[in-house]
């Protein structure tokens, strides 16, 4: 994809428009009080915040972590080119709702009460309880613009025709929504001013319709016909559930993609004056792999290679956007994932195209290995954040919170984002190092099965992968390996063992101990909530 060139204006004329900007700005400014100007002030100097979330895309799906990934992503690439690249970056679980709950509130999904189970269909409540600062709240409070568009997933509550709460998957409660109500618990309430999306997975779940704010504007009327819908390996994951008639599966992206657009052309027509947040959370590479129209054929590796195809296309979008405002250079860009590549998406693209999206790493989504969790991450902010730089310090995507809230100077509250810690000196190039010590990986059995590392040293509290069953599992049986089966935790050394073949838990004693006793003290850390308002 191509970009355009802003235009470049003379010098004599910059300077007679800097002249008239400074009279203008003097006869304003000075109709205020000094404590208006310096809040206007502190607001204007403060960075807009995109973040791109991507859902299921593979450390090995991105061509500049790859290089033998069979599918280019130009706009990615430039991303990395222009920002920091991260090599030791992971979601802060290998599923998509207690990941995207971490990434909002700076806290793992697994001190929950339910631990961050996964949402299907119009399960909630909210994960993210009102006592809670989230990240959109938190630039709200700053006098930010935050706008949140596509897949939300964390829950919200549904209410049937006699006003009770619905927060329960499956096909059926969607039957009982009363399409009146407002829906309790939308990114509205959470400090979003704007939201358009899904409430689960777009394509996936049993509500095939859009939310916009805290309302439906157009009720399912019919069951989902699949046979209207491709049909191939990647096509699934689909369930029948009930879809609005201007619900088009094969078009979400692309409408999720105009909706961020019409956001920050809205913003900078009405409010240029303030930053903005967006948090443009896509479908794309969740499964069914259904890329829009003018995608199909766009890469030579089958439908779900077009998919990753269409997601770099809307991230140069994204960014093409942000240069038609002129806001490339005041922007803080963060591209990531929410877990590792799906099982049969990985073992499928493998087979049919040699693509490994989960390389260089063993497992995939759910599981603890490193293939479940560490992700493509990578920031940019021109003139900030060092360009076509790369970094293998550890960070969890809990940390972007306090490293936002360090760069824009918000005060986090000590009740909040209790596993948040700022890294933005690394990101502004004044340290090659981290200071996350130590870091947890949830797995897919919510508290039961985590993982803890340190520098090269990884704990893994069972004997299997966390996540999936690779004895049960027909795409997995392959992949099994029962070489320690009386092993019921696991010690990898990452330095020399990146792809954790070699368990040295029973070699090891001492440090598997030294890790298990870390893990428990993490786990046990409380920290209550206060109100917030
Ligand atoms: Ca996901």
């Amino acid at each position: 994809m191509t970009f355009t060139q802003r235009n470049i204006r003379p010098m004599c004329n910059e300077q007679v428009s800097l002249t008239l900007m400074l009279l203008i700005s003097f006869s304003f400014f000075s109709s205020l009080s000094n404590a208006q100007i310096s809040e206007q002030d502190s607001a204007s100097q403060r960075p807009n915040v995109l973040i791109i979330y991507a859902d299921d895309l593979g450390y090995g799906d991105v061509h500049c972590y790859n290089q033998e990934s069979k599918i280019l992503t130009p706009n990615i690439d430039r991303l990395a080119n222009e920002g920091m690249r991260f090599t030791d970056a992971h979601s802060a679980a290998t599923v998509c709702t207690p990941s995207r709950y971490s990434l909002l509130t700076g806290r793992y999904a697994f001190r929950l009460p339910n631990h961050g189970r996964v949402f299907d269909g119009i399960g909630g409540p909210n994960l993210i309880t009102e006592d809670r600062l989230s990240m959109g709240q938190m630039f709200s409070d700053l006098g930010y613009e935050t706008g949140c568009v596509g897949k939300w997933h964390i829950g919200m509550t549904f209410f049937d025709k006699q006003g009770n709460p619905i927060n329960k998957g499956g096909p059926e409660p969607v039957t009982r929504i009363d399409y009146e109500r407002p829906i309790a618990g939308s990114p509205i309430d959470r400090g979003f001013d704007y939201f358009f999306g899904t409430a689960a997975c777009p394509t996936t779940d049993w509500l095939y319709a859009f939310v916009e704010g805290d309302r439906v504007p157009t009720p399912p009327t019919q069951l989902l016909d699949k046979t209207k819908l491709p049909k191939h390996p990647y096509s699934v994951d689909n369930r029948r559930g009930w879809k609005a008639d201007d619900f088009d599966l094969e078009a979400v992206d692309l409408i999720f993609l105009d909706k961020s657009k019409a956001f920050l052309d809205k913003h900078y027509q009405s409010s240029p004056e303030k930053p903005f947040f967006l948090y443009h959370a896509m479908q794309a590479v969740h499964l069914p792999s259904f890329p829009a129209d003018e995608f199909k054929g766009s890469s030579d590796s089958g439908p779900h290679g077009d998919f990753i195809v269409e997601l770099d296309f809307i991230v140069g979008s994204l960014m093409e956007t942000l240069k038609q405002h002129d806001a490339e250079k005041n922007t803080i860009v963060i591209f990531t994932s929410d877990n590792g590549p799906e099982v049969l998406t990985t073992v499928r693209m493998r087979q049919d195209h040699q693509h490994d999206g989960a390389a260089p790493w063993r497992g995939m989504k759910r599981d603890l290995w490193e293939g479940g969790h560490r992700v493509p991450m990578i920031v940019k902010w021109p003139g900030k954040v060092p360009a076509n730089s790369t970094t293998d310090a550890l960070v969890c995507q809990t940390d972007l919170m306090a490293t936002l809230a360090k760069i824009t100077n918000a005060q986090l509250p000590k009740n909040c984002a209790e596993d948040s810690i700022d890294f933005s000196k690394l990101l502004l190039g004044e340290t090659r190092f981290g200071n996350r010590e130590f870091i947890v990986h949830q797995g897919f059995a919510g508290d039961r099965k985590l993982a803890i590392r340190s520098k090269k040293w990884k704990y893994l509290n069972c004997g299997d992968s966390g996540g999936n069953n690779y004895q049960k599992q027909p795409l997995l049986r392959s992949y099994h390996d029962d070489s320690q089966p009386t092993a019921d935790a696991q010690l990898y050394n990452l330095e020399v063992d990146p792809a954790e073949t070699n368990n040295l838990y029973l070699q090891e004693p001492n440090v598997a101990n030294r890790m298990r006793a870390k893990l428990e003290e993490i786990k046990s850390l409380t920290v209550k909530p206060l109100p917030q308002k």
